[in-house]
């Protein structure tokens, strides 16, 4: 065993991928169980696909269930996504399903890296980038660690298509294009609303109807959905997450349809 061999195997491999990586069709900022299914949809349907995680761990909110129980539950029309996952669903009672939340998470990131899209975790994004018009062009990433030391260390960049904030309820992509571009969101204020009070069946309607693009170049997902537009929250029921990231993989790949006829 030589570790020279070891490292370089590790750096080599790594660097490739970031490098191939470099120049993407959707970059997902956030990899919690939105950003992942939307990762997941996107790969499958040939879109070349990033996302980004702030965490070492993907997988965001979900691994811990309710209040640490680690079980969560989806409705019935979010239960064919798990299914198509591989997770194991218990019928709790008419309408109510609930999965193991470790094999949830575990299902959830397995698929989605198998079908394409690559995961980088310990990664954070800490700005957008932009050009004429203020046009969204990329991301802006530093090491987790960096921030986290507070060290000051340029960052590198990555160019996107198109961008999906799927940060949960800090909606951090939003927040910056909105603190940096201006209050031009296509929410009531034009800015980051911020999440109401939990109200799980109005929180699941709203997020799953109102996942869309927010900015040119940017769409939501998610609990960024909520707090963006000012929609309630909702607790361990997880079938809004995956159906929202569904409908914003269908979405981008209209929107780079679109975009490539128009060329
Ligand atoms: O919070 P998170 O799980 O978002 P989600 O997909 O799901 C929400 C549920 O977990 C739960 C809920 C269910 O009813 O409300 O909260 O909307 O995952 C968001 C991920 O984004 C990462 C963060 O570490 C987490 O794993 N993240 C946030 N900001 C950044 C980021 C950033 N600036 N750069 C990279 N990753």
């Amino acid at each position: 065993m030589d570790e020279v061999v070891i490292s370089r195997a590790i750096t080599e491999s790594y660097t490739k991928a970031f490098l191939d990586f470099m120049d993407v069709d959707v970059a997902i900022v956030g990899a919690g169980p939105s950003g992942l299914t939307a990762g997941y949809y996107l790969a499958k349907s040939g879109i070349k696909t990033a996302l980004y995680e702030r965490k070492m761990s993907a997988g965001g909110g979900m691994w811990g269930g309710g209040m640490m129980f680690s079980r969560i539950v989806v409705q019935t029309e979010a239960k064919h996504i798990l299914e198509e996952f591989g997770v194991t669903l218990v019928k709790y009672q008419e309408g109510y399903y609930v999965a193991d939340s470790v094999e949830a998470v575990s299902a959830l990131c397995f698929q989605c890296v198998k079908a394409g899209a690559l995961i980088f975790n310990l990664l954070t994004v800490e700005d957008i980038m932009i050009r004429e018009d203020d046009r969204l062009t990329g991301l802006v990433l530093n090491w987790s660690a960096v921030s986290m030391a507070n060290l000051h260390i340029d960052p590198l960049t990555i160019r996107a298509k198109l961008i999906i904030d799927a940060t949960g309820h800090d909606a951090e992509v939003c927040r910056l294009v909105a603190h940096k571009l201006g209050e031009k969101l296509d929410t009531k204020t034009g800015g980051v609303v911020g999440q109401k009070a939990m109200w799980a069946e109005a929180g699941e309607r709203e997020l799953v109807a109102n996942t869309k693009e927010v900015y040119p170049g940017l769409l939501a997902t998610g609990m960024a959905v909520n707090a963006t537009l000012g929609f309630p929250r909702m607790g361990a029921i997880f079938g809004g997450m995956l159906l929202s990231g569904k409908k914003a993989a269908e979405l981008a790949a209209d929107l780079l349809k679109h975009s490539e006829g128009e060329k």
